[in-house]
């Protein structure tokens, strides 16, 4: 059974270049509620954690500088089938290949920096939501 639940990112580039409210505001439009919420910034070793699964890819090293070079907004969103309507909402990894109306179409610049994370399956919701939140900080 697919989980309500999925967890999300905006990355540095859209918090630098000023689109954290604009991509929360297409978050609520489509129907995801809010559960937890924080605005931090990863230093590279908690980066590195959290992309762990790509270290032995080539952008690795790039990715970790990227996302610990400036804050973040993490979350977990409710809404039923989260995981798949969020990556729908997100669009593809690429920007380029990613559809319109889509949040990386509007705001990500590369594949290397493209704005949003979602999480894949049910299962790495629970472990990255698990990764920022404590069981306090979820409503
Ligand atoms: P996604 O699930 O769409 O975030 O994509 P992946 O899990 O495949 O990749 C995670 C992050 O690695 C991407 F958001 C950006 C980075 N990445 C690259 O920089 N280059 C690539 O070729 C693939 C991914």
């Amino acid at each position: 059974m697919a989980s309500n639940r999925t967890f999300t990112m905006i990355k540095p580039d859209a918090v630098e270049a000023g689109n954290i409210g604009n991509i929360l505001a297409m978050i609520n439009n489509a129907g995801f509620r809010i559960v937890a919420m924080k605005y931090t910034k990863l230093s590279e070793e908690k980066a590195g954690a959290f992309y762990e699964v790509h270290k032995e890819r080539p952008f690795y090293g790039e990715l970790v500088e990227f996302m610990s070079r400036g804050p973040i907004v993490a979350a977990i969103l409710e809404k039923d089938n989260a995981v798949e309507d969020f990556r729908k909402l997100i669009g593809a990894t690429n920007p380029a290949q990613a559809e319109e109306g889509t949040i990386r179409k509007k705001y990500a610049k590369s594949i290397g920096e493209n704005a949003v994370h979602g999480s894949d399956s049910d299962e790495n919701a629970a472990i990255e939501g698990n990764f920022f939140f404590s069981g306090l900080e979820r409503f």
